[in-house]
C-alpha cells in the first residue's frame, strides 16, 4: 500500500472506532475486541468495496439483541438474593446463536458483548453452521452449595427458556459454568418446555452430551499449537510450557501436552501460580482434576501437597518457557508479561482463554514475530465440539471418542489453514491475528450480503 492509501485506512479505522466508542460508552473490553478485528478487516475491505458499501463490519458490531433480566433466588440461610443475567444474541447469519454462559461476579454487559462479538468470528472459523452469542450472570458460584447453584440455575432458566431453543440459540459453559450447572439448566428447560432437545451443549453423557466436549477446548488449543509448529517444521514434543488457570481449559491443555510429550510447569488461579519445575505429570494431573472438579479447592493446595513453589498474587509469565498457554481470563497478559515471555525465549503462544493478551501484549508478540495464535482461532475446539454435539442430538446418534477426536483434529487444522490463507506472507510468517479475523469475517459477511439490508 502507498503512504496515501495507508493514511486513508488509518483515518477510516479511527473514525470507525470513534463511532463504536461513542455508541457503547464505557464498554472497554468490547471496544478492545472490536478494535482488534477492525485493524485486520478494514484494510481488507479496501480491496473488497462491497463490504464497505453495505457497512457490513459496522452492522456486525451491533448485536441483534440483548436480553437482560433479574434472577431472584434464595440461599441456604433463607436470604433472598437478586442477581443480573444477560443473553447477548450477537449474529445469527450463518446459524443459530451459539456461545457459552459465564457466572462470575465481574460479569457485565461490556464483557459479554466482547465475548459475543469474538464468538461470531470464532464460530465462523470452525466451518460449522453456528452464529455467535454469549450470556451469563454476575452470580458468584464460589463458596455456594450445590443446592444454591441449583436454585440459581433453575431461576435463571425460568426466564432464559423463552429466548433460546435448538434452532434459535444454544448456550454452553464458560467460566463458572461446567457440567453441574449445565445439568441444572437443562433439567429446568426440559421441565418448562416439556421437550427433550439439544438446547444446551456440554451436557452430561447420560442426557445427550458428546464425548470429548469436556476436553475439547484444551485439546483443541494444543492441536492448534501443534499445527502452528508443524507449519515451521517443528512440533510440541519436548517443549516446556507455561499454562495459566486451573479450570476446564487449563486442565485439558495440560493433559494434551502430556499426551504429545511436552511438559507443563505452571498452573494458576485468581490467588496465584504454582511452579513445578519437574512438570505436572499424570499422577499430579489426576490430583489436580480432583482438587478443581470435585473438591473445588485452590491451586495453592497443589504446592502444599507436592512441595513445589507457590507464587501468591503472581501470574505464570515470569517462568521461562518455550510455549505459553493463557487459559484463565481476559487481559491476563500485559505488555510487560509479553516482553518477559519473549526475553526468556518463549516462541509460541496459543490462547485457550478469550482475549487473554491485551492490545499492547499482542503488539509485543507481533513485533517479535513469534507464533501468536489468538483465542478465536486457538480455542475454537470447544465450540466446535459443541457444534458436533448439536449434530449428534439432531440426528439422534452418539459418535465414539475417536470419531469426535478425529473431527476435532480436522477442524483445528482447517482453522489453521484459513489463517495461513488470509494471514500468510511470502517470507513464511503467518499473521494469525489477520488470518483469523479476516477468515472469520468473510463467511458471515457473505451471508449478510446475501440477505440484503436486514
Ligand atoms: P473455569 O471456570 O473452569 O476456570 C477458570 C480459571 O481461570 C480458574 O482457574 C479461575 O481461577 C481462573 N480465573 C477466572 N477469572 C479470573 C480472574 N479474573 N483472574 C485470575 N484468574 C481467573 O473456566 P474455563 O476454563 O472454562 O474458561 C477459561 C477461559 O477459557 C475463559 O477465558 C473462557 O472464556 C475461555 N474459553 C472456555 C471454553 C470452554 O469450553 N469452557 C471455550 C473457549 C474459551 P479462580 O477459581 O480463582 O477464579
Ligand atoms: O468461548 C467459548 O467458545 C465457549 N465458552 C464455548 C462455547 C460453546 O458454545 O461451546
Amino acid at each position: 500500500m502507498t503512504n496515501a492509501a495507508n493514511a486513508e485506512v488509518r483515518q477510516v479505522l479511527e473514525g470507525f472506532m470513534a463511532h463504536v466508542i461513542k455508541r457503547n460508552p464505557g464498554e472497554t473490553e468490547f471496544h478492545q475486541a472490536v478494535r482488534e478485528v477492525a485493524h485486520s478487516v478494514i484494510p481488507y475491505t479496501f480491496d473488497h468495496p462491497e463490504y464497505r458499501k453495505e457497512k457490513i463490519l459496522a452492522r456486525m458490531t451491533e448485536p441483534d439483541r440483548i436480553i437482560i433480566f433479574r434472577v431472584s433466588w434464595e440461599d441456604d440461610e433463607g436470604n433472598v438474593r437478586a442477581d443480573r443475567a444477560w443473553r447477548v444474541q450477537f449474529n445469527n447469519s450463518i446459524g443459530p446463536y451459539k456461545g457459552g454462559l459465564r457466572f462470575h461476579p465481574t460479569v457485565n454487559q461490556s464483557i459479554l458483548k466482547f465475548l459475543g462479538f469474538e464468538q461470531v468470528f470464532k464460530n465462523s472459523l470452525t466451518t460449522l453452521p453456528m452464529g455467535g452469542g454469549k450470556g451469563g450472570a454476575n452470580f458468584d458460584p464460589k463458596g455456594k452449595s450445590d443446592r444454591e447453584v441449583m436454585r440459581f440455575c433453575q431461576s435463571m432458566m425460568t426466564e432464559l427458556y423463552r429466548h433460546i431453543g435448538a434452532r434459535v440459540d444454544v448456550p454452553a459453559g464458560d467460566i463458572g459454568v461446567g457440567a453441574r450447572e449445565i445439568g441444572y439448566l437443562f433439567g429446568q428447560y426440559k421441565r418448562l418446555r416439556n421437550e427433550f432437545e439439544g438446547v444446551l451443549t456440554g451436557k452430561g453423557l447420560a442426557f445427550g452430551g458428546s464425548l470429548i466436549r469436556t476436553e475439547a477446548t484444551g485439546y483443541g488449543t494444543v492441536y492448534f499449537m501443534e499445527n502452528m509448529l508443524n507449519h515451521r517444521g517443528d512440533g510440541v514434543k519436548g517443549k516446556k510450557c507455561t499454562v495459566s488457570g486451573s479450570g476446564n481449559v487449563a486442565i485439558y491443555t495440560i493433559e494434551k501436552l502430556l499426551d504429545l510429550g511436552a511438559t507443563a510447569v505452571t498452573a494458576s488461579d485468581s490467588g496465584g501460580t504454582i511452579y513445578d519445575p519437574d512438570g505436572i505429570d499424570r499422577e499430579k494431573l489426576a490430583w489436580l482434576k480432583e482438587l478443581k472438579e470435585v473438591r473445588r479447592g485452590r491451586i495453592s493446595e497443589y504446592a502444599e501437597h507436592f512441595g513445589c513453589e507457590y507464587m501468591p498474587g503472581k501470574r505464570p509469565w515470569v517462568v521461562p518457557c518455550d510455549l505459553a498457554f493463557p487459559s484463565a481470563t481476559q487481559n491476563e497478559v500485559d505488555a510487560e508479561d509479553a516482553r518477559t515471555l519473549v526475553d526468556n525465549g518463549c516462541f509460541g503462544v496459543a490462547e485457550g482463554a478469550n482475549m487473554p493478551s491485551d492490545t499492547d501484549a499482542v503488539a509485543v508478540f507481533q513485533e517479535a514475530k513469534i507464533m501468536y495464535g489468538p483465542g478465536k482461532a486457538a480455542n475454537a475446539g470447544g465450540v466446535a465440539v459443541s457444534g458436533l454435539e448439536q449434530s449428534q442430538n439432531s440426528t439422534r446418534v452418539a459418535w465414539t471418542r475417536d470419531e469426535v477426536d478425529e473431527k476435532l483434529h480436522k477442524i483445528m487444522s482447517d482453522i489453521h489453514e484459513q489463517c495461513v490463507i488470509y494471514g500468510g506472507s511470502d517470507d513464511g510468517y503467518v499473521d494469525y491475528v489477520n488470518g483469523s479475523n479476516i477468515g472469520g469475517f468473510v463467511k458471515v459477511a457473505n451471508a449478510m450480503l446475501g440477505y440484503g439490508v436486514v
